[in-house]
């Protein structure tokens, strides 16, 4: 029986991951960070508590990263975690840097001091590119990274040192550069999450608008169920690589806003207005992934469509805001 140990086992892509291993046989361990409120906390894999073993622990405390490796002796680590918000980055500039760079140099550290033998998978982000795109309007392994955030700043040292240390050490350590990703359990401060569920407030009742920051910047979004399957494959591969996971289609955010209030029978322009408090000091205009790497070589592709997920977020939305009404 193989081994996983998911570091961010409680996020949105922690939570699809493990259910992805243990459908796979895995035993699965997970660390996660402790908050002041022990609500909502674990709710993403409350439903798999029986089948996983967690425990608190942090990437900005190697001690932690040491015991965890040690205690669950694993084949595999998947580091997805990560102050994962972009223009919260700019409020906690060195927090991300401290989480998002040094805990990944952290984790390598752990993994080489506990002469563990586990291949480590990285979370690194499309972000990094920042505003650089190729001439045919895709970013892929090859295009120049210019980011544009302390979030892409910070993920771009993960990137490197995962390579560095790959070279150097010749840790099998791969890095998975994923292109927006949700699902239902896409956090709310996130914009689609954030639209699906004001819209949904709006349709019933209990909201009159939606406040959002820049809707003209345009972005690739997959759903993050399929996008854990391209971790799994990445750290299945034959020999460590990078990359890009992706759809190839971008979208922009007034274009997501149009769709989903279309979809409840709405006009968005009624209800949508825009906080300044929303946009970013820097934004990041564009994004389309070209994933043909990923394909080609690990036979890996997306099976939920953008209008899919849509509809599974508003669905699932609606679903909970009736649920709880009734209450
Ligand atoms: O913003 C615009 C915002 O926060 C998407 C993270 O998972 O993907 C994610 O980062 C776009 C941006 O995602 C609001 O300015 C407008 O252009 O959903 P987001 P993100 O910043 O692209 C990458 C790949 C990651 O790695 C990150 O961890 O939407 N936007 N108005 C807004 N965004 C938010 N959050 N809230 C608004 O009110």
């Amino acid at each position: 029986m193989k081994k996983a140990l998911i570091i961010g086992i409680a996020g949105q892509d922690g939570s699809y991951l493990a259910e992805h291993l243990l459908a796979k046989g895995y035993e699965v361990h997970g660390m996660l960070r402790r908050n002041s409120t022990p609500e909502h906390q674990e709710s993403r894999v409350h439903h798999l508590a029986d089948d996983i073993i967690t425990r608190y622990g942090d990437l900005s405390d190697t001690h932690s990263l040491e015991c965890a490796i040690r205690e669950s002796e694993p084949d595999e680590i998947y580091n997805l975690g990560a102050q994962s918000h972009v223009r919260i980055s700019y409020e906690v500039p060195q927090f991300t840097a401290q989480v998002n760079a040094l805990g990944v140099l952290n984790l390598l550290t752990a993994v080489r001091s506990s002469s563990s033998k586990a291949r480590i998978y990285q979370a690194s982000s499309s972000e990094m590119f920042g505003d650089s795109v190729d001439d045919d309007m895709y970013q892929r392994e090859t295009t120049p990274m210019h980011p544009v955030s302390p979030y892409g700043c910070a993920k771009l040292y993960g990137y490197h040192i995962v390579r560095n240390y790959r070279k150097a050490y010749g840790l099998f350590a791969s890095n998975g550069i994923l292109f927006n990703h949700e699902s239902p359990r896409r956090g709310s401060n996130f914009v689609t999450s954030k639209v699906v569920k004001r819209a949904c407030e709006i349709k019933l009742g209990i909201r009159e608008r939606l406040e959002l920051g820049n809707m003209d910047s345009s972005r690739d979004w997959g759903h993050s169920r399929d996008y854990v399957r391209a971790m799994a494959l990445i750290l299945n591969h034959d020999v460590p690589d990078d990359f890009v996971v992706a759809t190839g289609q971008t979208h922009t955010v007034r274009q997501l806003v149009s769709g989903v209030f279309e979809r409840l029978e709405l006009n968005y322009e009624d209800y949508t207005f825009q906080n300044p408090k929303y946009l970013r000091p820097e934004e990041l205009p564009y994004l389309k992934g070209d994933s043909s790497k990923a394909r080609e070589v690990l036979g890996w592709e997306p099976e939920v469509s953008f209008d899919q997920l849509i509809t599974e977020m508003v669905d699932s939305w609606m679903q909970q805001l009736t649920s709880t009404a009734g209450n």
